[in-house]
């Protein structure tokens, strides 16, 4: 059996991963050009409801921030650390305190039943997925519906929004993400889960694919490791699964330029050979 999907479909049950209403969209770690202090977050409301945020967490490593206030459909959520002129020409929708350190962390979205419904960074083996200390830039959501993964951000470019000394901010603080405009359809198939011997992905993106490379990750364990890259915007690769432990695996596989990914899946499986 083979599954198909372009990246804008809700697949959920067949392997293909997507998300909820509320996603973190954009995560200002480096801080801004007039201070690496100067960090920021924006959540994104991916859904046609407005969401009451009340009850919601939004946990940095240790530090837990209580989350209040709602957001409108398929609006935004500004958080900024410390006051609101780290952001200087958008208005915050949350000041709160905590540092998001340049070595790295997992950012997770709670929701009042518990449920961790996003992440942001997860399983990375070092760093950020993607952002820029040197010029200060984000690390941008290349689609709402795209799982946490690495390849599912890329580095925030020069925007509308200004810092606290009016420099241009590298990302799109309370609006929609640049990334999101390069986004390249995908049709891709996957055999149906319990994955045994060798798994054959097959992928086509289409569009503008000049100078695309494929990379295919995996995560079985902690981190997400890379398992090949340099691979055509049209191909197929078969994946030796008996390198993997028995259990549950994520296999993401993305569209990569010379800056970052341009589209991708997140596809959920369990080895069982
Ligand atoms: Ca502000
Ligand atoms: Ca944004």
């Amino acid at each position: 059996m083979r599954l198909f999907l372009s990246i804008s479909a809700v697949l959920l049950g067949l392997g293909f991963l997507s998300l909820g209403q509320v996603v973190i969209n954009e995560v200002g770690w480096a801080g801004t050009a007039a201070s690496g202090y100067d960090e920021w977050i924006e959540l994104y409301n991916n859904s046609p409801a407005e969401v009451d945020l009340t009850g919601w967490r939004l946990i940095l490593g240790q530090r837990e921030i209580p989350l209040s206030g709602s957001i409108p459909p398929w609006g935004f959520f500004l958080l900024e650390r410390t006051d609101d002129t780290t952001i200087s020409d958008v208005q915050a929708d949350l000041i709160y305190k905590g540092a998001l350190p340049n070595t790295g962390i997992v950012l997770q979205l709670v929701d009042p039943a518990g449920v961790v419904v996003d992440t942001a960074n997860g399983g990375a083996k070092e760093g950020w997925f993607a952002g820029d200390v040197g010029t200060a830039a984000s690390m941008e959501r290349i689609s709402p519906e795209l799982p946490d993964s690495p390849v599912a951000w890329r580095t925030g470019t020069k925007g509308n929004a200004h810092d606290a000394k009016g420099r241009e901010v590298y990302g799109t603080p309370g609006a929609e993400n640049a990334a999101r405009s390069l986004l390249l359809p995908l049709e891709c198939s996957v055999p149906s889960s319990p994955f045994s011997g060798t798994v054959e992905l097959s992928w086509e993106f289409t569009g503008d694919v000049e100078g695309i490379e494929v990379k295919i990750f995996v995560k079985t364990g902690t981190f997400w490791e890379l398992v090949a890259g340099d691979l055509p915007p049209t191909g197929t690769y078969a994946l030796d699964t008996m390198g993997f432990p028995n259990g549950k695996i994520l296999i993401a596989l993305g569209a990569f330029d010379a800056s970052g990914p341009r589209g991708g899946v997140v596809v959920e499986g369990e080895i069982a050979n």
